[in-house]
């Protein structure tokens, strides 16, 4: 049995076996009920999973989450007396799933979530907004540690970070390459954001990529591209063509 109990009940992550039915029973008379939690046989309960919780390493005792582990940012955080750190220091509450709302895990440990830099070229490095072409392409390069084929291609966005109100651009497909991952978008999609946003041309571009392994963990990368319309490449000879 696997119980990884919310913050305010206990503050320990448990794997257990034949003390099962024991641990049921202390488990019910100091806190009454379970809720928010994680109990591998299923419990009737608010806000109750059953669900691996993909600790690192159960069988070594290391009962740190991983980060797709299904206890992040699923506890609750109106619980009283909820403490200001977990079992090693961390802070409480992290927004461990990064999407803007900080939640408490379930369990003893709080995740804090690592974004691993990403090397990334986009191509064309000019964009030339009159071009017919279908394809902005990124190229992708992860730390040694990580491996490219890990990368889940459907997790892929590319956004404008210096414009708050514009929209992330899905991927269109992506596939590893020797050590790089392609990363293939709708390139009209990326044209559409910049228009929206009523530049001055030409002019230079952050663009960011935001990604996902498959095991959760989150990566991110920057590059710059210049945007031109065609006219202006005529007249400023600082400005490559579009090679695309
Ligand atoms: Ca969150
Ligand atoms: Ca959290
Ligand atoms: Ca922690």
């Amino acid at each position: 049995m696997t119980l990884n109990v919310g913050p305010t009940l206990f503050l320990l992550s448990f794997i257990v076996g034949p003390e099962e039915s024991l641990l049921r029973v202390w488990a019910f008379m100091i806190a009454g009920r379970y809720t928010y939690s994680d109990i591998s046989d299923g419990e009737p309960g608010e806000g109750n999973i059953s669900a691996n919780p993909m600790f690192v390493d159960a069988n070594g005792g290391d009962y740190h989450l991983q980060p797709s582990s299904p206890c992040i940012d699923a506890g609750a955080n109106d619980v009283p007396a909820l403490p200001e750190t977990d079992f090693e220091g961390d802070s409480r509450i992290i927004d461990g799933d990064n999407d803007g709302t900080a939640t408490v895990e379930m369990g003893a440990d709080e995740y804090v979530s690592l974004i691993v830099r990403a090397d990334i070229r986009i191509q064309p490095m000019v964009l030339n907004l009159e071009s017919k072409r279908k394809a902005i392409i990124c190229l992708i390069r992860l730390p040694e540690e990580c491996d490219i084929r890990n990368i889940a291609s459907d997790s892929l966005e590319l956004s404008i970070p210096s414009c708050s109100g514009s929209e992330a651009i899905n991927v269109s497909r992506g596939f590893p390459l020797r050590r790089r991952f392609l990363a293939f978008f709708p390139r009209q999609d990326l044209i559409d954001e910049i228009e929206n946003m009523d530049l001055e041309l030409p002019t230079k571009l952050d663009l960011k990529l935001n990604g996902e392994l498959n095991d959760g963990t989150l990566f991110e990368g920057l590059d710059t591209i210049g945007v031109i319309e065609r006219r202006w490449w005529i007249k400023e000879n600082n400005y490559c063509p579009d090679e695309n």
